[in-house]
């Protein structure tokens, strides 16, 4: 790999979400060995904390099909300079999570660092509703649609006016779990799915090597957003919205071992851990091996 160092930051928001927990999320992989890890694999690793997140308990939500947008809005706000500043110094932001809402501010951090970048979300979610189109009113359904420019001009505007990323960039592995109007909305995008029944036909090879194809075509690297709820919940059990029929350890390693091979890694999320659901920090643990695999860790280099 280029780069050598890798910055950690931490976004404990659980306000995203329905499933109160994730907000843990950062603390347990950090607990799970995360430095010691990435350390080991030769990287520079500096840690900046957590951003601060407001306490659910402490705000009121205003709108139900937007819930804690203001709050959330705040968050990534606060996040998306960050990123931005990393991946110009050459730095790959390494974000922590905390429910998928934060993906609003990595995307929009990718995009006002000035480089093209594609995009490989690793979720059962296509996480492209929008207030028009939730059912739920929860945000972390909404960041791939928010970068792409549909949604709330709150959370839209995030670093920018522009759209954040390219949907021919733009490639979603995993997925399972769409809301109809949603799926309707990525088949009318650019945006490239490979869903399970995708994996099981072609083989996760295969998938990731296309998917990488696609998010670097003509861009200077990828951003990995990586929503632990794709994997199945045999193996990662301590995720708010666990569904049946997700990728396995192996398929898991395996992809981001691909991530590292390419050496296009310009940015990563790691999101959706819920400490509170978990089994002994089993899921925690699992990330942190995912990000290992992710930064070049290898079973026999
Ligand atoms: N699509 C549903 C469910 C969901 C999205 N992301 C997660 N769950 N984790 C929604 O609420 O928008
Ligand atoms: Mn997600
Ligand atoms: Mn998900």
């Amino acid at each position: 790999m280029e780069r050598r160092k890798v910055r950690i930051i931490g976004v404990p928001i659980d306000l995203g979400a329905d499933r109160r927990g994730v907000d843990m999320g950062p603390s347990a992989i950090r607990y799970a060995g995360l430095h010691e890890r990435l350390k080991k694999l030769g990287w520079e690793v500096e840690d900046v904390g957590n951003i601060d997140v407001p306490i659910a308990e402490t705000r009121e939500i205003k709108d139900p099909l937007l819930k804690y947008l203001p709050e959330i809005s705040e968050v990534n706000e606060k996040l998306y300079p960050l990123v931005a500043q990393a991946i110009k110094e050459g730095v790959i932001p390494l974000v922590i999570g905390g429910d998928h809402s934060l993906g609003i501010g990595s995307l929009a951090g990718c995009a006002a660092s000035g480089k093209q970048f594609g995009v490989i979300w690793f979720d059962t979610h296509g996480d492209y509703n929008s207030v028009d189109t939730t059912s739920s009113g929860n945000i972390h359904g909404m960041p791939l649609a928010v970068a792409n420019g549909i949604g709330v001009e709150e959370l839209v505007r995030i670093g920018g006016a522009d759209r954040k990323i390219k949907e021919e960039n733009t490639v979603i592995i995993g997925a399972r779990d769409f809301d109809d109007e949603e799926r309707d909305m990525i088949r009318q995008s650019k945006i490239t799915v490979f869903s399970m029944s995708d994996i099981d036909r072609l083989g996760m090879e295969v998938v990731v090597r296309q998917g990488l194809e696609i998010a670097n075509q003509g861009t200077d690297g990828v951003h990995i957003s990586f929503d632990l709820d794709v994997l199945d919940p045999s193996e990662a059990p301590g995720v708010g919205t666990p569904v049946q029929g997700g990728i396995t350890y192996r398929e898991a390693h395996l992809a981001m071992e691909m991530v590292a091979d390419c050496q296009c890694l310009l940015s990563m999320d790691v999101v959706e851990v819920n400490p509170i659901l978990d089994v002994q920090n089993k899921t925690a643990e699992l990330a942190v091996g995912l990000i290992g695999s992710a930064f070049g860790q290898k079973i026999y280099p």
